[in-house]
């Protein structure tokens, strides 16, 4: 292949952007002089190197608090766009002189779930600070577990590098020749289109997750509510029975009819309002005085059953208070009225 399109990856401050200039052999990215993250967005630069014409993409450090999940995500998006058809080669940048992070652990797993399973076929990790490295890359390899761990995920593939030394041209061509042998084992560079067809299948799986959860929620408040009605529904039943036909009854009617109203679809408030103002003889003034129908209420209710309020504040529902109320009403009936069955 002639053209060859190279993409960086890997935390910040790993050396993604001297390594891209180090390719490219200029000072084309701009390298970090202090602690803070560099390099906040995709930036591409090309240059031909050793004859052919060498793209290299460079991004913002994966994991980096500095900018958001969704920026990253955008730049990523970028990045792909850049490197149409699709880049040849992923590099994962990792500094081999300092102890490896959970981020770092995470950085292939990240490849895959953004780029899909197969970016490991197109995955090469490239480590910096050779110039650190005290002995051979394999005995390094050998014993750092974890790092080797890496390294085989990303099919065995890896490449050393020394930023520090801008005349090693060597370096990069050896890793031209380990990206030219990698298409030729993959039989193309990664596309597009699999970059396409894995955002597809993240948008569906998200879909469905949330849809699934919706469902759940609906289904949830379909219990309660069914909860709801049978309580109110039994508790009618009780009220009706004694309430019906007297006068002074009228009002737990009204309130058991509110109930039954309430469970015939008319709205609570309104149903309430009036079972509550006629069980407590005081709400519909204090509306009209000014309160807030939730203050009506719980005055009608409190009136009506003379605990009501207490259970509101006692951390009940209104619901539950109104209920309570209504039963309130219901025994005031029955110490001061004469059962109309007796
Ligand atoms: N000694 C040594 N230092 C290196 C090597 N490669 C990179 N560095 C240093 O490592 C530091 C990190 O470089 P950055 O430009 O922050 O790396 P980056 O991955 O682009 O970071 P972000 O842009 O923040 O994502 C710089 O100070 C480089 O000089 C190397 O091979 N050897
Ligand atoms: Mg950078």
């Amino acid at each position: 292949v002639q053209d060859l399109r190279i993409v960086l990856l890997g935390v910040s401050g790993a050396g993604k952007s001297p390594t891209a200039n180090a390719i490219l052999g200029q000072d084309a990215f701009k390298e970090k002089l202090s602690t803070e993250s560099v390099t906040k967005i995709c930036q591409q630069h090309q240059q031909t190197v050793d004859g052919r014409n060498i793209s290299v993409i460079d991004t913002p450090g994966l994991f980096d608090t500095s900018i958001s999940e969704e920026q990253l995500k955008t730049e990523i998006e970028k990045c792909v766009e850049m490197s149409v058809p699709g880049p040849h080669a992923f590099l994962l940048v990792l500094r081999l002189d300092v102890r490896f992070t959970d981020e770092e652990k995470n950085t292939v797993k990240w490849i895959q779930e953004n780029f899909g399973e197969e970016a490991a076929c197109y995955t090469i990790i490239l480590f910096t600070r050779g110039d650190q490295l005290d002995k051979p890359i394999k005995q390094f390899l050998a014993e750092n577990k974890q790092i080797n761990e890496l390294v085989s995920q990303s099919k065995g593939r890896y490449h050393v590098f020394d930023n520090t030394d801008g005349k090693n041209q060597s370096q990069v061509t050896e890793l031209l020749e380990k990206i030219d042998r990698m298409v030729m084992e993959n039989g193309e560079h990664y596309t597009n289109e699999m970059y396409r067809e894995m955002q597809r299948k993240i948008c569906e799986e998200g879909k469905s997750w949330s849809e699934e959860e919706e469902r759940k929620q609906v289904e949830e408040e379909e219990n309660i509510r069914e909860d709801e009605r049978n309580r109110l529904l039994n508790m009618a039943k009780d009220v009706a029975l004694v309430g019906a036909g007297v006068v002074v009854g009228a009002g737990a009617a009204v309130a058991g009819g509110a109930v039954l109203a309430s469970t015939g679809g008319a709205t609570l408030c309104a149903a309430v309002i009036s079972g509550a103002a006629v069980a407590g003889n005081a709400v519909l003034a204090s509306t009209a005085g000014g309160m807030t129908l939730t203050d009506a209420l719980m005055t009608g209710a409190a009136v009506a059953g003379n605990a009501a309020l207490k259970s509101v504040t006692g951390g009940a529902s209104l619901t539950e208070a109104l209920i309570e109320g209504a039963a309130a009403a219901m025994s005031i009936i029955q110490v001061t009225v004469t059962d109309p069955r007796s």
